[in-house]
This record gives C-alpha cells, structure tokens and sequence, in this order.
C-alpha cells in the first residue's frame, strides 16, 4: 500500500501572498543589514572584542521573508541563526549588541551565550543551545495557546507559533516529540527547518536517509514543503499560507533549501571538512543577489541606490556599537537574582558576601 499524504488546506496559490514594492525593499535591506552586521561581528570576535558568535550568511532570505509573515503577537523559537527575526519585529540594535557583549545593556543581564537573544517585547525567547529543545517547546506553547483560546470563548484571533531549527535538530528525539505532539493536538505552530546543508561537520546526507526534510511531516499527520530558501519571495509565499494554517489551528512542516555560507560559528573552521567548491556553487544562489537583480529588473534599485543603502547600514551599525561596547558588566548580584520569589538566606549571605557586606546573616 503506498502512504500518501494527507489532504490538507494548505493555500500556497502564488497570489494570494503577493509583496508591495516597499515591503520588498524593506526585506532587502533587512537582509543586507543582516549579512553586514555579521561580518562586523565576525570582525569584533577576531580582535577578542566578543567571545562568540553564530552568523546566517546566506540564510537571510529565509529568515527574513518567514519572520515578517508573522504578525506581532506571534512568538518566536528559535535557534542559533534566527536572532535577526527579532530587528526585524522591531528590537533596537543597540540593545541587541549589548546581549553579544553580556553587558549591563543586556536585558538578558549576561546570563546567555551571545547571539542567543531574547526579549517578550517581540515575543522571542532564547534558544536553549541544546540542538532541537525549542521543538517541544514551541509545541507547548502552541497547546498553551490553544487552550488559552477555548478557556476564554473570545473569537479572536490567537497567536501562532513559529519555531525554526536546523536540519540536523530532525534527527534528534525532540523533534520527533514535538512534531508527534503537535499532529496529535492539532497545534497553531510552524515548524521552520532551516536546511543549510551542514550541521558543523556532518553533511545533510550523513545526517537523514530521508529524501527530503518536509516529508518527516507525513509521519505526523501534517503537511510538509520544501522550498527555495533562498528565494525571499517564495519563503514569504509558502510561510504566510503555513502560518495561516496555524491560525486555523494547524501545524506544517516547511524546509526551506539554503546553504551556510561561512562557518558554522566562530569557533568553525570549514575547510577542515568541506570541498570550497560547494560554497562557490551555492555563492551563485547568494539570497541577497537573487533579490538585488529581481529589484533591479523591477527598475527600483541601482547602484546608486546600492551605495547610499551600504553607508546607512555601516552608520547604523557604528551607533549602535558606540553605544553598546564598553558598557560594564551587569551587577555582580543580578547572578543570584529572578530565581526565587524570596531568596533563601545562603543565597543572601552569598549576595552580601560578594558586594562586600556580611550584613545578610542576620
Ligand atoms: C543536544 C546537542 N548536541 C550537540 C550539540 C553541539 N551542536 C551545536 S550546533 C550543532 C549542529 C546543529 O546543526 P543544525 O541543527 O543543522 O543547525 P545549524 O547549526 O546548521 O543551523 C551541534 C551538533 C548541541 N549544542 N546540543
């Protein structure tokens, strides 16, 4: 008997989900920023300026052109790539340099790895570093939410989830937890597999006998695409009718089809275990030339337009880095803060022991 998929609503008619010229400008200067901001990172963690970091080169489109799907209510789960989800939901950049340097700016007050931001004013939350956690994380969220709405009999529209991870999180137990929990649930959460082909040093073909990602949804009673992840409009299209089935209440699987251009993070060196050659094929599908052409094609964008677009960017970086770096460390006390509702006294007597004082004992 051969297994087919399961009928579903999935819309991805190409019209319905059609981009404004602005927006299609505002999403190709949001990858830009992005692809910029990275190499300024990269730049800074060489000169041991930051300790780590984690870029999405060559994986904006997908990023981008699925986060502005959402609406400002939805939540994010990430994982290491997508922290630029939150610039675009509107998060200021200085503070979210302030998180890459753990500094007393970061609302996260020093207590994460860089580059695992977080904020409930975009409704973000930080990734755990353990491969695949926000899988069953996000399908929590998505059950509370469902319950949420049916406690309170208001036919508002709720929010939805969206949770990315990479292709290398599907083989770990959590994503199969998650997926099974949101089929059987029937939950409002996306599933974004970003497959960028490597996850470090192990090959997507070492990674999965699976054909394709997107079909793993079959298994769970969902539907699953696959998709150009480097083609920002076909991401947008094939998003925004995921994330309408959410809101419906149910959930899809999308892999979206990108490459990791750089290193897997700072602490990577790639040549050790990939053929350049591949990185050199995958330059020619850069996501953010793709969009440059189309735009120019459209007569809206030069060089001319090219060149002020770049000093803006590097202006808004440098600001922002101004008003980032150097600030002190967050306060010694704030390690033992936001855990307890009271404090137990070891933890006040060690609180005072560290600020100098010995006055918690009593
Ligand atoms: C449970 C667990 N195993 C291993 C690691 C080490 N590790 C960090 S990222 C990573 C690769 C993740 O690959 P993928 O899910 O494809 O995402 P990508 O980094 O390529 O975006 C690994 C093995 C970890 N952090 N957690």
């Amino acid at each position: 008997m051969t297994i087919e998929a399961p009928p579903s609503d999935l819309d991805l008619s190409g019209e319905a989900y059609a981009l404004a010229s602005e927006e299609i400008l505002f999403l190709y200067e949001m990858m830009t920023l992005v692809r910029r901001l990275d190499e300024r990172m990269l730049g800074l963690q060489r000169q041991g300026r930051i300790g780590f970091y984690g870029a999405c080169t060559g994986q904006e489109a997908a990023v981008i052109g699925s986060a502005f799907a959402l609406k400002k209510k939805d939540w994010v789960f990430p994982g290491l790539r997508e922290g630029a989800a939150m610039l675009l939901r509107g998060f200021p950049l200085s503070l979210y340099l302030c998180q890459i340097f753990g500094n007393e700016g970061d609302l996260l007050k020093g207590r994460q790895m860089p580059c695992h931001y977080s904020d409930r004013s975009v409704n973000q939350v930080s990734w755990g570093s353990c491969v695949g956690t926000q899988i069953p994380q996000a399908a929590g969220a998505a059950w509370g939410m469902k319950f949420g709405k049916e406690l309170s009999h208001e036919s508002r529209e709720s929010p939805i989830v969206m949770c990315y991870f990479g292709e290398g999180a599907t083989s770990e137990a959590d994503f199969h937890v998650g997926a099974n929990f949101a089929g059987v649930f029937n939950l409002p959460v996306v599933f974004f597999c970003q497959n960028n082909q490597w996850s470090i040093s192990v090959s997507r073909d070492r990674q999965t006998a699976s054909p394709t990602i997107a079909q793993k949804a079959l298994a769970y009673g969902f539907p699953g695409v696959q998709m150009d992840g480097n083609d920002i409009f076909e991401v947008y299209r094939v998003t925004r009718a995921a994330v309408e089935r959410a809101r419906r209440g149910n959930p899809t699987l999308l892999e979206a089809l990108t490459y990791r251009m750089g290193a897997h993070t700072s602490s990577d060196d790639p040549r050790l275990y990939r053929d350049p050659q591949e990185a050199e094929e995958w330059a020619k599908r850069d996501p953010i030339s793709m969009c440059r052409k189309r735009l120019e094609s459209q007569g809206i964008w030069s060089q001319k337009e090219q060149d002020s677009l770049e000093t803006r960017i590097s202006d808004q970086i440098s600001r922002a880095l101004r008003k980032a770096e150097g600030r002190p460390s967050p306060p010694g006390k704030t390690l033992f803060q936001d855990v307890f509702a009271e404090m137990p006294w070891h933890l006040r007597e060690q609180m005072a022991l560290l600020e100098g004082t010995d006055n918690a004992c009593v």
